[in-house]
């Protein structure tokens, strides 16, 4: 149908607060930073924002690691900073949507301080406590279980002073909440109206999918088996997870005019529909990581790889989700965000030569597709990946545990991780944020936290404001179609290729039909993924034909030249 949703209809401006601009000179970034560039993103077109958390918190996981919900981390400033944002975003037509972080807390939080004391606490069934399976000849316990933790050896800490394990997914710094502990729901419930009540425009919710876990917690088979990759997946799509969310929306969201997109690993388009289906009474749309495992490691390294994708699989992927979901639920679309590596790097060209023109094809391809799109802070200047030389430059947990994993290990060698990292490592998207070309690009007079991309000297918003064919003016032309043709957000999809065995590696071409009020309208979106002029040759669909846009500034028949990315729109 050709109803528009309300969160259909925006682009959502992710922001990760700690790289995008400092105003107090201690090289982090903070909310009166993000108030001063509000005009910057008004230019762009933004009309939502989503802030990566801003909660106190001490920082291991960099804000993923909550110690109190109902306070701003100080380094970013103060709950008046906070409304003095949300005021001024108002002003601009800008609306916020907060990180929603609750499957996890910060062992900092008082939960966990009241749950560890003792295992009488009335906080101890907020967290996952567990007897040893057994102790080793030597006396040390041995988890419950063979779970991997993503940021660490194993999910299970011991806690010698109530000798018991606690699980923890992520860091031994953020332990697991305990969804089958009616009181934690109703914490959680509380806190999210405190933030909506101050009139936030929504959650992003951190692996929401992994809340409900499996209570006869089963060993990990692909561990058992030698990997040594996490295992979320032992969490994801629990048992009662669709139980939790349809009380979630319907004791709190359902009660708020708000765009709700939950973070899911290891979900495939059918578990999409049961979290984002219209009628589900869930969220309104899921992050979902298929297409970001299409260059994944063919050694069983999971994201740890230097392999190129394949633009067949990364076409099969998107077009099953495009598919699955149409008419029934709804999508997010993203390239990049605060743990991937940089887009144009990873699936365009970052040379000098190709980085403007791939940055505008892959924003072509993915902004025409049916969904919400999501523009990750730099994306819209075509910030590239990082390439330190020395893994000691990176910031990210994530990396030195998996350095410590697989290198101190001796399983990968020390050149081989770097080139692992430096195409898959979660800090080239952090690395602050490229303002100008004057020293630390005008992110900070202090030394930054993490040091920029050197790159800034040439790719920054200053150049790309002064440069009318910049990435950022392609973006803000994307951004005002989508306010100018409903056909866009509301059109069927239709890959030209074969959906299930795409065959063409080279080009990614896909129509979108116009339905209801846009019936007889169709758009035809071509994008050459190489840097090699092709012969491709296209139907017309309508007599009347504009073209809507194209990253080169003429048009040609039968060629698409390196990168070109362009789209028609036919009129019966
Ligand atoms: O990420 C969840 C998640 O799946 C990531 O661990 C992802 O698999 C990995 O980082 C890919 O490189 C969310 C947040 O986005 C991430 O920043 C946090 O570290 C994590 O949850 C724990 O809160
Ligand atoms: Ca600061």
């Amino acid at each position: 149908d050709s109803t528009i949703r309300p969160f259909q209809a925006p682009v959502v401006y992710q922001i990760y607060p700690r790289s995008f601009q400092d105003s107090n000179g201690d090289g982090i970034g903070d909310l009166p930073g993000i108030t001063s560039r509000l005009d910057y993103l008004h230019k762009l077109g933004v009309e939502v924002i989503w802030l990566s958390p801003i909660y106190e918190s001490p920082n291991d996981d960099n804000g993923y690691d909550i110690s109190n919900y109902r306070k701003i981390m100080p380094e970013f400033g103060t709950m008046e900073d906070f409304d003095e944002l949300l005021e001024q975003a108002k002003k601009r037509g800008i609306r916020i949507v907060m990180d929603l972080v609750v499957n996890h807390t910060s062992d900092e939080h008082e939960w966990f301080i009241e749950a560890k004391s003792s295992r009488d606490s009335q906080y101890r069934d907020y967290y996952v406590w567990k007897d040893p399976a057994g102790f080793k000849d030597d006396g040390t316990p041995i988890p419950p279980n063979n779970w991997i933790s993503a940021f660490s050896p194993s999910a299970w800490e011991w806690e010698p002073a109530t000798e018991q394990f606690y699980l923890h997914l992520f860091s031994t710094k953020q332990p697991d909440l305990n969804w089958e502990n009616p009181t934690v729901r109703e914490e959680v419930y509380d806190l999210m109206r405190f933030w909506l009540d101050k009139g936030v425009a929504g959650f992003r919710m951190d692996v929401i999918n992994l809340i409900s876990k499996d209570q006869t917690f089963p060993d990990d088979p692909a561990v058992a088996a030698g990997s040594k990759e996490n295992s979320l997946v032992m969490a994801a799509n629990g048992p009662r997870v669709h139980e939790f969310l349809a009380e979630m929306n319907q004791k709190v969201l359902s009660h708020y005019e708000v765009l709700t997109v939950g973070e899911t690993p290891c979900v495939t388009a059918e578990d999409g529909l049961l979290y984002a289906g219209f009628d589900r009474g869930e969220l309104q749309m899921i992050f979902q990581f298929e297409h970001m495992d299409v260059d994944a490691s063919p050694d069983g390294f999971g994201k740890w790889s230097d392999t190129r994708f394949d633009l067949k699989d990364l076409k099969r992927v998107l077009a099953k989700w495009q598919n699955d979901l149409g008419g029934r639920a709804w999508n997010s679309l993203y390239w990049n965000n605060h743990d991937q590596p940089r887009a144009v790097s990873r699936f365009g060209n970052d040379s000098p030569q190709w980085r403007v023109l791939s940055a505008k094809m892959l924003a072509t391809t993915l902004h025409f597709m049916q969904g919400t799109p999501y523009v990750y802070q730099g994306e819209e200047l075509g910030m590239t990946n990082v390439y330190f030389d020395s893994v000691d430059r990176y910031q990210d947990l994530e990396i030195h545990d998996t350095w410590a994993k697989y290198v101190e290990s001796g399983i990968i060698e020390p050149e081989q991780m770097l080139s692992f990292i430096s195409a898959s490592g979660r800090d080239n998207a952090r690395t602050p944020m490229q303002w100008s070309a004057e020293e630390n690009a005008g992110f900070t007079t202090g030394s930054p936290w993490l040091e920029l991309n050197p790159r800034y000297a040439e790719i920054n918003a200053e150049e790309a404001l002064a440069d009318k064919n910049s990435v950022f003016y392609f973006y803000q032309r994307l951004l005002q179609l989508r306010r100018q043709e409903p056909v866009m957000i509301t059109g069927t999809f239709e890959l030209l290729d074969d959906v299930a065995a795409p065959s063409d590696s080279e080009v990614f071409a896909y129509l979108r039909h116009g339905v209801g009020e846009q019936e007889g309208q169709t758009l035809l979106v071509m994008a050459n993924f190489t840097d090699q002029p092709l012969q491709r040759s296209f139907e017309t669909y309508g007599s009347e034909r504009s073209l809507l846009i194209s990253n080169y500034s003429d048009d040609t028949e039968e060629t698409l030249r390196p990168y070109e990315a362009k789209v028609y729109k036919f009129r019966k």
